[in-house]
């Protein structure tokens, strides 16, 4: 089977790298986003998500003819959903973009499509998105119905980038295919070969969102172990960045690192579809999810505690990404600390990111966003809760005279 035309339904952070990837192997390209500025956007050849490469990747791809974006849905030979699976209140996984990508293309579907899900879903999701797209087209038939003789192929391949890397992890990372039958799963596999030089590993639908989600719950537990550890370690006056490097030194031993909390889209959510599925035996994964989003508060009682030694001392929180040297504020735990902060401290915090100009709603008019030096010269308190490369180069020296809370071992490192 040839595909030789691509719909790629949303063009956020995945969505649009994909896109740009079959783009580049002269696949003619149709992406599909609800939003009219993305679509404007990039039918310019700009981007409206930050990304490193992936600005010139977008640009020859539109200027050459190979990806045209568009609100309306039409027809191709492959669909990719690649849209938000987030969750809703009390950890419920809310599908509804997912419903409404799957209910959108349903109309231009043929025989013969195929149809793969990238989004990270709840185990059953590839199956409920098939149901859906058949309540649509009673004309057709889908794996539930017809087995390997159907019209429509479904599957899903759940992404695995790792934002800041994604172009090269994009390519060369291994990628899980899982079909709703075989047959499904090869023709997927077909599909991804064409860009994709890592292994295309083929399983079932289930599997494949189970993998998925499994992932990104191994760092979550390991990350609360760490966490953990380093609150230990506060107690009992042991350097925790110390304990864990010596640790490592054992050959099956490998601690990740600990933090101010959890941060990103994908690793503070993921881990609750599984929860949400097997509540009852999901007890770890539901205690680590817990231990994280506790650190927070746990930075936030620090600071306060140190403040208590000074009247109105300047708090300076340096780094507000949620992880090093990306530009990326959303469900940021520093953002969150910061926030926290300036509440209990008003008009006392200053806040320095390195890789944004303008703070984030949440922050606007209650910290004042400023350079380095400036805070480095100013605070009484430094709260260092992102390990960028900027602050990385710092001479110790400069936070000599200072009451240092420092959650990403920047100092440690030095
Ligand atoms: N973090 C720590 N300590 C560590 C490692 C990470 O506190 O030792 C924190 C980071 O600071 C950050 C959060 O965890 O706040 C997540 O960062 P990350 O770099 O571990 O992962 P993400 O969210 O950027 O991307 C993850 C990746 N999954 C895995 O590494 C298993 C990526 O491959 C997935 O594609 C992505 O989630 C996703 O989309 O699911």
């Amino acid at each position: 089977m040839d595909f030789e035309t691509v719909s790629v339904v949303g063009l956020g952070y995945i969505g649009l790298p994909t896109a740009a990837a079959f783009a580049a192997r002269r696949k003619r390209v149709i992406g599909v986003d609800v939003s009219q500025h993305a679509v404007d956007t990039i039918n310019r050849g700009a981007i409206h998500i930050v990304e490193p490469e992936l600005d010139m990747l977008v640009h020859a791809a539109v200027t050459q003819g190979y990806l045209r974006a568009t609100i309306t849905p039409e027809p191709a030979d492959a669909f990719l959903i690649a849209v938000p699976t987030p969750f809703s209140d009390g950890y419920k996984p809310d599908l509804r973009f997912v419903e409404a990508a799957s209910q959108a293309i349903a109309p231009v579907l043929k025989k013969g499509d195929l149809v793969v899900l990238e989004s990270t879903s709840p185990v059953g999701t590839t199956e409920q998105m098939a149901a859906w797209m058949a309540q649509v087209r009673p004309d057709l038939t889908f794996p539930q119905q017809a087995g390997e003789q159907s019209d429509i192929r479904i599957a899903h391949c759940p992404e695995r980038v790792l934002p800041g890397h994604v172009i090269r992890e994009l390519v060369e990372n291994d990628r899980v295919i899982g079909g709703m039958t075989p047959r499904c799963s090869e023709l997927a596999r077909e599909l991804y070969q064409s860009f994709v030089r890592g292994d295309c590993i083929l399983t079932d639908a289930r599997t494949a969102e189970m993998c998925k989600l499994t992932e990104n719950s191994f760092r979550d537990v390991n990350i609360a172990f760490a966490n953990e550890l380093s609150i230990i370690c506060d107690k009992l006056d042991i350097n925790v960045w110390e304990l864990i490097r010596l640790a490592n030194r054992h050959p099956r031993v490998s601690i990740l690192q600990p933090g101010p909390g959890v941060g990103g889209h994908c690793i503070a959510v993921d881990p609750w579809f599984i929860v949400d599925s097997a509540p009852e035996q999901a007890r770890l994964i539901r205690t680590a999810r817990t231990v994280n989003d506790s650190k927070p508060g746990y930075v936030i009682d620090r600071v306060e505690r140190a403040a208590r030694r000074f009247k109105d001392p300047v708090i300076a929180c340096l780094g507000l990404a949620f992880k090093a040297n990306i530009d990326d504020l959303r469900e940021s735990p520093a953002v969150e600390i910061a926030d926290e902060l300036a509440e209990r401290f008003a008009g006392q915090v200053v806040v320095v990111e390195p890789n944004v100009r303008t703070l984030p709603a949440a922050l606007d008019g209650k910290v004042r966003l400023c350079e380095l030096n400036e805070a480095l010269l100013e605070a009484d308190i430094i709260v260092i809760l992102v390990d960028h490369a900027q602050f990385r180069r710092v001479d110790p020296v400069r936070f000599q005279a200072k009451v240092v809370i420092d959650t990403r071992g920047v100092l440690a490192h030095a």
